[in-house]
């Protein structure tokens, strides 16, 4: 199953790498076809090329649309080399065999994540490239085919080993490596239409990314894991940039995700901050100034953000980033930084600080993914928002301004909570979070206890939760959760509303003196 490489045809948008492999391919004898760009550049160096426009007896036309579109070259991509038919197929229409292809297609990832118009986009769609690989990658048995630059390494070696050779192991490898290729471009393509258009429906959405690093392990050591993405311009964790600070884990992308989009639904807020351990908030406040917002938060729960994730929605200046390297912190996530916060920072090498252009857009249309055994369970992202039209005051009392603000927050908060999720807020931050609890009056209660153990290690004197407003991710089915948030002292509710017992839910907080505020809207999380 040994090919020998005879006769190469060279494509590439990337030249990096080019010319070193062309030049150890001529020295092997092998005869080097080109198209345009990519011959002038060999040219250059002093190679000897052939146009592939003299193989196809067609000019490059169209701008260049249709250069490779051509029997010529397919048919010396495709052919079988040990068909009879095909053979004479190639021998009746002066077709040559084409033993390696090296392409790498239009950056069109590179130029939508550059912010290019929808015309440029659709300039830097390759397709006389997908299909050369795909030919190519078919006809593996006699075919090599490179995708990669970093490839080009790999195939010398294997030609060194194999005397001008290479091994059938060798190009099923190669192949696989192309399929995955044209399958990511593909979905890179769709996906930025389907982004363009506002499209949602999980059918016409590929799911599919494009491999931005290889982690070092995954939720565990034993794990091994990658980071793909679909090449989106939109600021997060997908296309932020590292300053300084270790390589991010599969964790920290997880958490500094959610970290970012939380206190990206706050970019109308004043300063805020949002900090973030396994996935859940375990602080999150408005303030003053940024810093006065990270401390709030770090107050709801001090022992947790140990070793968190921190988020912010304003540029981190000085003294907020001086404030977060009094502790153990994983992960700060920022749309920017100033001159004396890079500073400070500086001395905390393996602190990592990660800078977005702007901040996450809540709304946007996107796909939010689960495997399952056997699949993926595919649905829209949660952009669902209340609107102050949508409030309905159910009970007796009416919440105050101050109420509603807080009962605001504590639901923008709640849907960022694993479920069930109970939130208590206070006067723009958060002082007990109760994530992920299998019962929601068992969310109630930790909240309020998390609180309360905070107080104390506070020395507060006063109870957090006293005069609180409290989010509910989804109904309460009973009024035991009411009673518990009651008894804790919270003062206002919000809910979705809709369980079978609302009346009872209603009179229950009536009793308590509380007002409850029903969204309509519910905001699981798993
Ligand atoms: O516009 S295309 O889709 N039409 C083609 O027939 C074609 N053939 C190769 N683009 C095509 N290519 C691409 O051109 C290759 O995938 C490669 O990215 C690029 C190399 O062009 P040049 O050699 O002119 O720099």
């Amino acid at each position: 199953d040994l090919v020998p490489v005879r006769r190469a045809l060279l494509s590439v948008s990337d030249k990096s790498g080019l010319v070193e492999l062309a030049q150890a391919l001529a020295a092997r004898g092998v005869e080097l076809l080109s198209t345009g760009g990519t011959a002038r550049a060999m040219r250059e160096a002093g190679l000897t090329v052939r146009d592939v426009s003299d193989v196809t007896g067609f000019p490059e036309m169209m701008d260049g649309r249709v250069k490779t579109l051509h029997p010529g070259v397919h048919g010396g991509l495709l052919a079988l080399r040990d068909d009879e038919d095909h053979v004479a197929a190639m021998e009746a229409h002066g077709i040559g065999a084409i033993d390696l292809l090296v392409v790498n297609l239009y950056p069109f990832e590179a130029a939508v994540a550059g912010g290019a118009d929808y015309d440029t986009a659709i300039e830097n769609i390759d397709i006389g490239g997908p299909a050369m690989i795909r030919a190519a990658a078919k006809n593996h048995r006699f075919v090599n085919v490179v995708t990669d630059v970093e490839d080009y390494a790999a195939l010398l070696d294997e030609l060194k080993a194999r005397d001008g050779q290479t091994s059938y192991a060798f190009r099923q490898r190669l192949a696989l490596t192309a399929y995955a290729r044209t399958g990511a471009y593909d979905a890179a393509v769709s996906g930025w239409m389907a982004d363009a258009l506002g499209e949602t429906a999980p059918r016409r959405r590929v799911v599919a990314g494009r491999l931005k690093q290889t982690l070092r392990y995954g939720e565990n050591p034993h794990q091994s894991a990658a980071f793909y993405v679909d090449g989106a311009a939109r600021p997060g964790i997908a296309t932020a940039e590292q300053l300084q600070g270790k390589e991010l884990s599969y964790n920290n992308i997880n958490d500094t995700d959610a970290a970012f989009e939380l206190v990206s639904e706050l970019a109308g807020e004043a300063p805020a901050c949002a900090i973030i351990k396994h996935a859940n908030p375990c602080g999150v406040a408005v303030g003053a100034t940024l810093a006065d917002a990270y401390s709030r938060a770090f107050d709801c729960d001090r022992t947790s953000a140990f070793g968190g994730i921190v988020a912010l929605n304003r540029p981190l200046d000085r003294a907020t980033a001086a404030a977060i390297t009094e502790i153990f912190t994983e992960v700060v996530i920022a749309p920017g930084a100033d001159e004396d916060a890079r500073a400070v920072f500086a001395g905390k090498k393996n602190l990592r600080l990660l800078l977005t252009d702007g901040l996450a857009d809540p709304a946007a249309a996107g796909l939010a993914l689960r495997q399952v055994s056997g699949g993926l369970l595919v649905q829209d992202r949660d952009t669902g928002a209340v609107g102050e039209a949508d409030l309905r005051v159910v009970t007796k009392r009416q919440p105050s301004e101050a109420e509603m603000r807080d009962l605001r927050l504590a639901w923008t908060v709640a849907k960022h909570v694993k479920s069930n999720a109970i939130v208590y807020v206070k006067d723009g931050a958060t002082v007990g979070v109760g994530a992920g609890q299998m019962s929601r009056v068992d969310s109630t209660r930790i909240a309020a206890r998390k609180a309360q153990d905070m107080a104390e290690a506070l020395d507060l004197g006063a109870i957090p939760t006293q005069g609180a407003a409290v989010a509910s991710d989804a109904f309460f089915p009973f009024p035991d959760g009411v009673l518990t948030a009651a008894e804790a002292g919270a003062s206002a509710l919000i809910q979705p509303g809709g369980a079978m017992r609302d009346e009872e839910v209603i009179a229950a907080a009536d009793e308590a003196g509380l007002a409850m505020v029903f969204t309509g809207m519910r905001h699981f999380r798993h």
